[in-house]
């Protein structure tokens, strides 16, 4: 058994009787109550999951198992080289809640290089696909192709205890996460470049190998590892961890689950906000024709947007009362980086304006900026500009989280997911509307 999952298997142990404990003596305290606006307006607010990886605070914004963004970046190891930790760094601490050593972190790097090899049906299965697939069609076919490779599905068939069942989540988990840098950058060549594909190189880890596949140069594996960390989990209620969450409770394995979790990321009002950002302002930037952005045209071209029923992308949030801390970070990146980049200065204009907008317009409970209103702008400056595929790299990181998360969810037996549902005649009889 690799430390990491020996490492885990404590922390399952330890948590175990915690989670019995509440079952068992104080099952039936009240967490949550829920009115009628919440049941039509999409469970908002109802405290009905339980999630240990990540939580998500309305005006703090995330901590990564306790931590927040610059704190998890602060106290993991950095990648021998680099500014930021890498990937699987991350990956053992998301899972186990404790910070690994550099040794240890290395041994994932390791463990990690030898799960990569993607079986050639699942290029074939791309390369069959119109070439106008959408990247994240792509992407989650690609996924669901590999459902063959399962352990977990084919244990399960053999016969499998409630309480092994970790075992081989966590495998495919392994398996499926070390796979998707090679699967994201072979989608990004094979539309956008000609399917002119570079080969992993066995050196390199997630980010790195990542970033040298889509054939950009450094610090683009710098901005790889933070991109993926930065999204890798905002607790469960958000459409994709929640999805991945709810389609795992069927003991459907990690390739179903995490494929359709990717297919509620590709919503534009969920991971698809960050391609939509970058049309929103590139657009804008052509209607300009060259002439300098001003915060009056940019006012201009927001209340266009709002007054045509359209949302601003990038703004806004479920759960969020304040500038998404990940919006910080990145915009952080950008200050260090890029400056003076001209895209960057437009998107700081428009967070100048935007808030102002929407609360003239009244409608947003959350005027401030998300993580999709900045995430582009770093990836225009390294020359992806292709920005239908940004949201590939959301759900690359969006793996990172969920994967560990339904890795949990069997380690502690929870059951299939099933909420129960009223009628809008049951509605007006609580309420008591002749
Ligand atoms: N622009 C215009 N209107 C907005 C915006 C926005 N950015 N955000 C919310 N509203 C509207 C919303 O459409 C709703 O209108 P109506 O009453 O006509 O249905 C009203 O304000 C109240 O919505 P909220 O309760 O503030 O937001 P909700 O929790 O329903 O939705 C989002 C949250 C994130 C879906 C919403 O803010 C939005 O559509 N934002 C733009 C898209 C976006 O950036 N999504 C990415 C979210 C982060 N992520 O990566 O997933
Ligand atoms: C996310 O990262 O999933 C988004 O911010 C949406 C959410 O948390 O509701």
């Amino acid at each position: 058994m690799s430390t990491l999952k020996e490492n885990l298997l404590k922390k399952i142990e330890a948590h175990r009787p915690r989670t019995t404990r509440l079952l068992k003596e104080y099952g039936d305290v009240k967490i949550s109550e829920v009115t009628i606006s919440q049941a039509i307006g999409g469970a908002r607010g109802v405290r009905c999951l339980v999630t240990d990886t990540s939580y998500l605070d309305p005006m703090e914004g995330i901590r990564f198992r306790g931590k927040t963004i610059p704190e998890t970046f602060a106290a993991l190891p950095k990648y021998p080289g680099s500014e930021y930790p890498s990937v699987e760094s991350f990956w053992w601490f998301i899972l186990t809640g404790e910070v690994p050593t550099a040794e240890q972190a290395e041994e994932v790097i390791a463990d990690f290089k030898k799960r990569r090899k993607v079986p050639q049906y699942v290029f074939d299965v791309l390369r069959a696909m119109p070439r106008s697939s959408h990247p994240m069609a792509m992407f989650s076919a690609a996924i669901t192709a590999m459902q063959g490779e399962s352990i977990f599905a084919e244990e399960y068939r053999k016969g499998l205890g409630k309480m092994d069942m970790w075992q081989p989540m966590y495998e495919d988990a392994s398996n499926l996460l070390a796979k998707l840098p090679v699967i994201g950058a072979f989608i990004y060549r094979l539309k956008f470049k000609d399917d002119s594909q570079i080969p992993s190189n066995p050196d390199l880890d997630f980010g790195g190998d990542f970033a040298h596949m889509m054939g950009v140069d450094k610090p683009y594996d710098d901005v790889a590892r933070m991109y993926f960390i930065l999204h890798s989990d905002h607790e469960s209620g958000n459409v994709s961890a929640h999805t991945i969450h709810l389609v795992a409770s069927a003991l459907s394995d990690a390739y179903y689950a995490l494929s359709a979790g990717i297919n509620g990321l590709a919503g534009p009002l969920h991971g698809l906000a960050n391609e939509n950002v970058l049309r929103w302002t590139q657009d804008f930037m052509k209607k300009l024709g060259g002439q300098e952005p001003t915060e009056e045209v940019i006012k201009k071209a927001l209340w266009d947007t709002l007054n045509s029923g359209q949302v601003v992308p990038g703004y806004g949030h479920a759960v969020l009362r304040k500038t998404d801390p990940r919006y910080t970070s990145q915009m952080e990146f950008c200050q260090k980086h890029l400056p003076d980049y001209p895209l960057f200065k437009v998107i700081n204009m428009i967070y100048k304006v935007a808030p102002g907008v929407l609360m003239e317009h009244g409608k947003a409970k959350n005027p401030w900026p998300n993580v999709d209103a900045q995430s582009g702008v770093i990836q225009w400056y390294y020359g992806v500009t292709e920005y239908s595929f940004y949201t590939v790299l959301f759900g690359i990181g969006r793996a990172i989280g969920t994967l560990a998360n339904i890795t949990w969810d069997r380690a502690l037996g929870y059951p299939i997911e099933r909420p129960k549902s009223v009628t809008t005649a049951m509605l007006e009889d609580a309420a008591g509307v002749k």
